[in-house]
Parts: C-alpha cells; structure tokens; sequence
C-alpha cells in the first residue's frame, strides 16, 4: 500500500466538515476546551481551534469596473458570497474547503505573467496590469457543479477566453489548449507535501478543445461578487467553464499554450477512470464512486442543511453547447 494520499481516498466534502464541525461537537465542549488550551493549540490539534473560519484578515479587494450584459444576468439565487469565497477546492492550499481561505494569503499575486505561446502566430505575454485592464470586463452569474455534487450560483467579473486567444492568433495547427496554474512550493504548501496536497502532481494542468475554448461562454474570471478576484478562488486569473466539472475551471493561471494534440489533465492523470479530459456535467453518467443525478446547493436550507436539486445536462447549458459534442459518446468520452 501506498502512504501517499490516493485520489480515491478523496472523500467527499460531508466527512471533512464532519472532522471540523462535528467532531467537535461529539467530543464535547470540555475535551475540545482542553484541546484548544494555549500551548496544546498546534500541530495535529489545530484544527480544533478553528471553526471554518480563515485564521488571517480577510483581504482588502478592489472594486471592479464592469458592464452586465444582459444575456449573461440570471434568475438564479446567487450563493451567499462567504461560502463562494470561503468553501472551495485548491489542493495547492489544502485538501479541506475551508483550507484555501484560511492558507492562500501566502500566494503572490502583486506581480504576475500569463504567456500564451505554443501554436500561435503571436505568443503573448500579459502582467498583472494587462489582466486586468486589457481586456473589457464585463459580469457573468453562471451555475457551477463541482465533480463532487454539490454546486453553486456565482457572479464572476472577466472576459471571454476567445478574446484573449483571437489576441494571440492560433494557427491552424492549433487543435487544443493547455493551462498551468503557477508552481511555487514556497507560496503553496500543497505543492511541498504529498500529504498536503492530496497526491496530485503539481503544477496543476488543464486543457479544452480549441473550439470549447473559443466558445462564447468559456471564460476567464480575473473577480467575483464585483471585486477582484480572492487569491482562493484563484486570484489573479482563472478558467470558468460553466457546462463542464469545476475541476476544469484551473486557477491561478501563468501559462495558455496552443497544441496539436490533446494536452495531459491533472484529475485524469491521477484517475484515469475517475475523470476524463472532457469532464462535460452529466447526471446521466455517474462518476464510478457516486451519483451525479443530483446536486447539494451549497448555501441554501439554513440550518447546516442543504437543498439537493436535480443536476441537469450539461449543467443547464445544453441548448449552447450540445452541438460541440454532436455524434459523441458522452460515456466514453466522460
Ligand atoms: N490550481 C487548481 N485549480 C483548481 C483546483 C485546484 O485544486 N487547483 N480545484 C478545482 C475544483 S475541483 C473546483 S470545484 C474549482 C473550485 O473553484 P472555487 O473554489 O472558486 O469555487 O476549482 C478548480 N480549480
Ligand atoms: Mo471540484
């Protein structure tokens, strides 16, 4: 047996929130009390002292500047923006939803580089003023459904993947894209620690089909909720694909490269059968381990209860997207 953390040890968000809330609660206040006593508030016993809370000062995010196009405003109840930005996935920063709030303050996001090379006929290279004022930025509330089963509403500010593409020029042996997230052990400690990290192998890759990646709804967030974006949801730039699985919407972005052929992904790399490179939203088609036919709504309920509805194809996207997978098998292409 292995001693490093499988992907099929990842388990679903319900038992971390058991270690964190419960736990603490079956324990009782007097034996959780004495944990937390000074001196024994360390090590293995930290994360009794802690109740989803993140340990640092939230962040100071600019506003944004941005227009709200019609087509892209919604009915949708939009998830409360503590849980958007404080219930999230970004192994790089920790395995359990609250980690990447309470850890990602050690991410440098004050200078950054996004190139966009490969099969180009200009190769790009952004800094942190170019990603945020380059492009026009405009706000989008999109659905999103994590691998996992759960999901949630949110209003992202940014610009569609194609501009930033068109501005590069793919040639015409580009067929796909590839996305690194930035490697930096010393800023992110999942990178260090196998344990940390949950396994994966880092940097965290990413990729789409040329023609996903150009479609209008594929988008680059640089904020959310009309602020910049926080360094845990992947400050400064990350992916949104709102019909596919979250796990494609890769954060912190430094490098876009065009390629012939299919680029690696991180999930599929770790668990080929588990995940596959078009991760499209289907409840028809379970992931080996669960259901996806329904979804926990993060952020409704009340009460530390929350409502399951109903996970539709592609992600309720389908009238837009269905003719990129025309003649497919969306079972084997998973
Ligand atoms: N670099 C990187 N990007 C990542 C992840 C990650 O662990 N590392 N997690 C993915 C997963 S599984 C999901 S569901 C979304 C979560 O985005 P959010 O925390 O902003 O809601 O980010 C995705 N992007
Ligand atoms: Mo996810």
């Amino acid at each position: 047996m292995k001693k490093i953390i499988q992907p099929s040890d990842i388990t679903p968000e319900s038992v971390f929130m058991m270690k964190r809330r419960n736990l603490l609660r079956l324990l009782g206040a007097g034996a959780a009390g004495m944990m937390v006593s000074p001196g024994v508030n360390a090590g293995i016993f930290s994360w009794f002292s802690s109740d989803d809370k993140p340990a640092v000062p939230d962040a100071i995010l600019k506003e944004l500047n941005f227009t709200r196009p019609e087509a892209y405003q919604s009915d949708l109840i939009l998830t409360p923006e503590d849980k958007v930005t404080g219930y999230n996935n970004f192994y790089e920063f920790g395995l359990s939803k609250s980690d990447p709030a309470e850890n990602a303050h050690t991410l440098k996001t004050d200078e950054w580089t996004l190139t966009i090379e490969g099969e180009v006929n200009r190769p790009l290279t952004l800094n942190a003023d170019d990603i945020r004022n380059k492009f026009t930025a405009e706000e989008r509330i999109y659905r999103m459904r994590c691998v996992e089963a759960w999901s949630m509403v949110i209003p992202w500010v940014g610009f569609p993947l194609a501009a930033l593409l068109s501005a590069a020029e793919p040639n015409s042996r580009a067929k796909y894209v590839a996305f690194e997230t930035l490697y930096a052990p010393e800023q992110m400690p999942g990178q260090k620690s196998r344990f940390t990290g949950g396994g994966l192998q880092y940097p965290y890759i990413e990729g789409l089909r040329l023609d996903e990646a150009l479609h209008p709804l594929t988008f680059m967030a640089t904020g959310v909720y009309g602020k910049e974006l926080p360094k845990q949801n992947g400050a400064p730039i990350r992916l949104v694909v709102p019909w596919k699985y979250g796990f494609k919407g890769i954060k912190s972005i430094v490098k876009i490269r065009l390629t012939e052929s299919a680029p690696p992904t991180t999930w599929n790399l770790s668990a080929p059968g588990e995940y596959g490179f078009y991760a499209n939203v289907n409840p028809q088609v379970d992931h080996p381990r669960w259901s996806q036919a329904t979804e926990r709504v993060i952020g409704s309920g009340g009460l530390g209860r929350t409502t399951r509805q109903p996970t539709l194809l592609f992600n309720g996207y389908a009238d837009e997207v269905a003719d990129l997978y025309k003649g497919m098998d969306l079972r084997r292409y998973f």
